[in-house]
């Protein structure tokens, strides 16, 4: 029989153990990062001061998920990369079948969720509504009920691992049920048993299948959006709440309050909406000296161009190559989609010219807003809540992995300006 996801992770968590405590015991005072006066007033860009094993970013090469550049995992299966994010293997085709019956089985919303998404005002943000419901399924965590018990501190992983199970089997129910509320597009859709997690989402949102364009396309989206290492505003963000013992539920939450801010997810809300600004401003699709006076306009009204640049990366994100091609395999004629491949052609060169983006080229999020529109997802403000279900995935196996191995706390040293000042005498 194969083995659970629970099961492979209790054979491998020893090993984990104790090469932390090795490296610790024999090399604890080697130094690995000096931190200048730029990184502590600069957001501790580069400081390496926290361990993730799940994903690294590569500047040259953009998001490596253990060990494997993402463009080679674009055509796996979510599930098959939460698998991978955890326990660093593919699972076999038992095990993801189990895993996939797992999440089914976690997948019922409590009722009183929906009363709570109900109750909100009409003009509450979708990620406000996505984080103000995975906070309120709180009252289901098992962590804080065995931890109340007395729990083992070498079981708190199993109980953080039955949260995230119950997470990511509620999540994409819950930000597609948001959606039919928020938007007013009839009744519930209640998840099937017989698709996988990224075709169920996509069904449940009620999106016509399109001889399986939106559900392959749901699929991409949710693989290339679901890690992208430690220090990222959500994935710190979940990684300090769940370091406090805050259960998932706690910290998915506060770390999706980051994805909710317009300098990281989103970006892809803004991002759209810059591009279809261009459209209405020139009349359709415009053209490429169009975009390029629009950019200028843009910068020099103080504003930044979105889904350009980022805080690690130096060249075109490869997960912005996988969503153009796509786009260009199913709708290459579209308007939409034809600008933003031509803002592509256009901003690099716009952003390298005033000078100031250390990263002139696209991000994530310049790419996907696109292919939803095409596929009928107009509301754009909703977008951030697909990266989040996604994301959902790396925060939770960063998190369970990290009560796995007994992460401390987390709390580096704040200093007073006062402080910078005498050390610069
Ligand atoms: N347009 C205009 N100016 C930009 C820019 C852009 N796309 N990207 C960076 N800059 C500016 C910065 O605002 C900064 O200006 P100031 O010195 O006046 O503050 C300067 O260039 C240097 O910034 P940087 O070191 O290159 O970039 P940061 O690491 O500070 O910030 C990011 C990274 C992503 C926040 C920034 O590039 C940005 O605001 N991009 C647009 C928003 C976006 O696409 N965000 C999504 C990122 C992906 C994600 O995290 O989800």
């Amino acid at each position: 029989m194969a083995k659970t996801l629970k099961e492979t992770l209790g054979a491998m968590i020893p090993k984990l153990r104790e090469e932390r405590v090795k490296i610790l015991k024999g090399s604890g005072d080697v130094q690995i990062s000096q931190v200048s006066v730029t990184q502590a007033f600069g957001g501790m860009r580069g400081v390496k001061g926290m361990i993730c094993d799940t994903s690294v970013v590569e500047p040259d090469q953009g998001l490596i998920i253990r060990g494997t550049p993402v463009m080679k995992l674009k055509d796996k299966l979510p599930e098959e990369i939460f698998w991978l994010l955890i326990t660093g293997n593919m699972p076999t085709a038992d095990e993801l079948k189990g895993f996939q019956g797992e999440l089914k089985a976690a997948g019922e919303v409590p009722k009183y969720i929906w009363k709570v998404l109900k109750a909100m005002p009409k003009s509450s943000h979708p990620m406000a509504m996505l984080d103000t419901a995975i906070l309120a399924m709180e009252n289901e965590s098992v962590f804080r009920k065995r931890y109340n018990e007395g729990m083992a501190k070498t079981d708190y992983w199993e109980a953080a691992l039955d949260d995230s199970i119950k997470i990511l089997g509620t999540i994409h129910t819950i930000a597609a049920g948001l959606y039919r509320i928020k938007y007013k597009k009839g009744d519930l859709i209640e998840p099937s048993n017989k698709l996988d997690w990224g075709a169920d989402f996509a069904r449940m949102l009620g999106l016509a299948p399109k001889k399986g364009e939106t559900h392959a396309m749901m699929r991409l989206y949710l693989v290339l959006h679901s890690d992208h290492e430690g220090g990222n505003v959500s994935a710190n963000t979940c990684h300090t709440v769940g370091s406090a013992l805050s259960d998932p539920y706690y910290a998915v939450s506060a770390g999706l309050n980051g994805l909710a801010g317009p300098l990281h997810g989103l970006a892809n809300q803004e991002c759209l909406n810059w591009v279809l600004q261009t459209m209405e401003k020139f009349g359709g699709a415009p053209s490429e000296k169009e975009i390029e006076d629009y950019a200028w306009e843009t910068l020099n009204s103080g504003k930044v161009i979105p889904g350009y640049g980022h805080a690690v990366l130096r060249v075109t994100d490869p997960r912005f190559s996988a969503f153009n091609a796509f786009g260009k395999k199913y709708m290459a004629k579209d308007p939409v989609f034809q600008t933003v491949d031509r803002v592509f052609n256009v901003v690099p060169k716009v952003l390298e010219k005033h000078g100031k983006a250390k990263n002139p080229w696209p991000n994530v999020d310049a790419g996907s807003g696109a292919l939803l529109y095409y596929y009928g997802l107009k509301e754009f403000e909703y977008y951030t809540v697909l990266f989040s279900v996604s994301r959902a995935m790396g925060m939770l196996s960063q998190l369970v992995l990290n009560r796995a191995v007994g992460t401390a706390i987390t709390r580096p040293k704040s200093v007073s300006t006062e402080w910078i000042k005498g050390q610069i005498k």
